[in-house]
């Protein structure tokens, strides 16, 4: 493709699609509607001080009646994706047992909306809105739920079959684990670093046993992806300490994911390293052989990166103590991998994330490199600003559209470089329920009044527009 910085205007291949994403809970509302049952998010977001201003998702941004209107946003923004999730239960009400007819009705007219339009669906299967009576016998620590996955997965498959362009098992099965259950900012809001490593294991065997009924239902040539919000991880220094306090948290956070699913294996020395808190009897024969499936894509999920270093007192003699912010230590899995998160100058979005595009040139290089014939897809990335409409009626985002134009750029860098990235997939398309953070977080392409629900098309969604019509990076005006 041709380069920004001579002046020419960089391109991207005919066909690669050009998106938003939402998921389910953080959008739909409608929660006691059609038959729908609880979910741990439901819970969660009732328990006192576990969700920003107790904001839950009951209302979201009622798309589950505004999915006409909503779609044709879509259309109107030029999208040639869209990326939902698939609320498991609406489709199981209790997490087992037969479909719930209107709970697939709401998702087949879904894909046929976005298909009359062009726009091709990509559908996550779960993010995050597990059917509480699964909790209630275990949740994601205990391995039934991966074949409970299953049967789920299969039900949507059989609804859907072959109209949806690229399936994802899980989103972000990261976040269910250490966030569900090592530091408990997310639902279920449990907080123990043995159930975190069970769940990691149960929720690759969900992947892998889910992917297999997706195929099963859906026909072998469906497309199956998983997605993971892979840690790019810097060390604090060059001394071996940090580097290898760096090397202990990919492993737990990214290897556990990686390895199994395409390296066959667990990362060598994860299950020593993390031996204080767990003795992985969860893993049984054959269960590695349950989690490697054939994988047709990997959806890439992308926000910032980290500098990490080891714990202080680790530190060889006249090593600088690590500058860690004072709740660096909370952040998981740092228990788990026995590091220090470090600060770093640099603009930050409103979630305190440091803007860094270059991390996602080289997490894209790095998976293209490992796994050169796996098709990647950028399936989330955007960032979070105090947006508010103007008195001219509009929503000027100036640092999103910067956000959003130096991360694409960072997409077609590592399309230069070779990696086979087939799509993006912006976070996200509308305002909505940011989890822990409630309704004050704005990650949206498109502002919503939290009163009257309206929607307002913000600058970033005009500029994002020129983008997905044309394949043609457009500039950041007044830059
Ligand atoms: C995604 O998760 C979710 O899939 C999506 O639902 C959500 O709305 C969206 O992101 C925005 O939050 O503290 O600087 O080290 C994001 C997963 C995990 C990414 C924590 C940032 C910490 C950054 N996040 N990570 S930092």
């Amino acid at each position: 493709g041709a380069h920004g910085e001579h002046g020419s205007a960089r391109r991207f291949p005919p066909g690669f699609l050009w998106g938003a994403a939402t998921a389910a809970y953080q959008v739909e509302g409608a929660v006691h509607e059609d038959g729908r049952g609880g979910s741990i998010w439901d819970t969660f977001s009732r328990t006192p001080g576990a969700v920003l201003h107790g904001d839950t998702g009951d209302v979201g941004t009622d798309h589950y009646h505004r999915v006409v209107e909503d779609v044709a946003l879509m259309a109107d923004l030029g999208l040639s994706a869209y990326r939902f999730s698939v609320a498991w239960p609406r489709v199981q009400p209790t997490g087992r047992g037969p479909a719930n007819p209107a709970g697939l009705d709401f998702y087949r007219r879904l894909v046929d909306l976005l298909r009359d339009r062009g726009i091709a669906p990509l559908v996550t299967l779960y993010h995050w809105d597990l059917p509480q009576p699964l909790q209630d016998a275990g949740g994601w620590a205990e391995r039934d739920t991966a074949w409970r996955f299953a049967d789920y997965a299969g039900l949507v498959a059989d609804a859907l079959g072959d109209r949806v362009h690229l399936w994802t098992t899980l989103n972000e099965p990261w976040c269910s684990a250490y966030l569900g259950y090592a530091s408990g900012e997310h639902a279920p809001g449990v907080q123990d670093p043995a159930q975190a490593l069970a769940a990691v294991h149960t929720l690759n065997l969900a992947h892998g046993l889910g992917t297999r009924a997706v195929r099963a239902a859906a026909g072998d040539d469906a497309t199956v992806s998983l997605t993971l919000n892979l840690q790019v991880n810097r060390a604090a220094s060059d001394r071996p300490e940090d580097v290898a306090a760096r090397d202990r948290l990919d492993r737990v956070a990214n290897e556990v994911f990686l390895g199994p699913l395409l390296d066959g294996a667990y990362p060598e020395g994860v299950v020593a390293e993390t031996a204080r808190y767990s003795d992985w009897s969860f893993v049984r024969d054959g269960d590695l052989d349950l989690i490697r499936t054939r994988l047709d894509a990997l959806g890439v999920n992308y926000y910032t990166t980290s500098l990490v270093g080891a714990v202080a007192g680790d530190a060889g003699d006249g090593a600088l103590a690590p500058s860690a912010s004072p709740d660096a230590a909370d952040r998981p899995p740092a228990d788990l991998a026995d590091v220090t998160w470090h600060d770093r100058p640099g603009p930050r979005t409103a979630m305190g994330w440091l803007v860094e595009p270059a991390g996602l040139t080289d997490l894209l290089l790095d998976l293209h490199r490992r796994y050169p014939d796996l098709p990647l897809y950028v399936l989330e990335n955007g960032a979070a600003y105090p947006d508010e409409v103007g008195p001219d009626g509009q929503v000027h985002d100036p640092d999103r559209v910067a956000y959003l134009h130096d991360h694409v750029e960072a997409v077609g860098r590592a399309l230069d470089s070779g990696a086979d990235v087939r799509g993006y997939t912006a976070w996200t398309l509308m305002d909505n329920f940011e989890w822990a953070f409630g309704y004050e977080r704005r990650f949206g392409l498109v502002h919503v009044d939290r009163t009257t629900m309206a929607r307002t098309v913000k600058d970033s969604g005009r500029w994002y527009r020129r983008l997905a019509t044309t394949g043609v990076l457009p500039p950041v005006e007044g830059r």
